[in-house]
């Protein structure tokens, strides 16, 4: 078995529902369970700014998939929420990253691991260094280190009662 981590983001529809909902079908993915999913995160969108605040979680795997299966697993989980993708960064209602797989370093066309943006992002640094702070990103360090450093970029805890 596999331990991988997944990025979880929406902000179309009902994030926060697509959210829950997509880190429960995770562990329905053939061999595979869910270990540890972070809380949510409410954050402010990173690099196309006109669009609505995002739903940000991470989920901790473990899995039989190998990456590129697992790759596709998850693209399958976006395409039953019915993502579009009209153009890069756009609104997107479920937003499924792989940034991590065991100590698997590659760089297909298809998957790049570790994901190359991760490192610098607070959206994913933050609710990742709640579940696994002692964790080590290949070439770029201790993730509670890199979610210290990273600034603030406006993510904050999602309290179900601001909805
Ligand atoms: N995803 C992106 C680009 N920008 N910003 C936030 N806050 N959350 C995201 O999930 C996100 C983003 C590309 O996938
Ligand atoms: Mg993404
Ligand atoms: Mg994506």
């Amino acid at each position: 078995m596999a331990r991988a981590y997944i990025a979880l983001g929406s902000n179309l529809r009902d994030p926060a529902q697509e959210v829950r909902q997509a880190m429960a079908e995770l562990a329905t993915l053939p061999g595979t369970r869910l270990v540890r999913p972070s809380s949510l995160y409410r954050t402010a969108p990173v690099g196309y700014d006109n669009q609505p605040d995002f739903i940000n979680a991470v989920a901790e795997i473990e899995t039989s998939l190998e990456p590129i299966a697992l790759l596709h697993a998850i693209l399958g989980l976006e395409n039953q929420h019915g993502r579009e993708r009209p153009f890069p960064n756009a609104p997107r209602v479920l937003d499924l990253d792989l940034l991590l797989y065991d100590e698997v370093t590659m760089n297909s066309a298809e998957l790049t691991l570790p994901h190359p943006r991760m490192h610098q992002r607070g959206f994913v640094l933050l609710p990742l260094a709640e579940i696994a702070p002692e964790l080590h990103i290949a070439g770029q360090g201790k993730v509670a280190d890199l979610a210290a450093q990273c600034g603030d970029q406006g993510v904050a805890l999602w309290q179900e009662d601001n909805a």
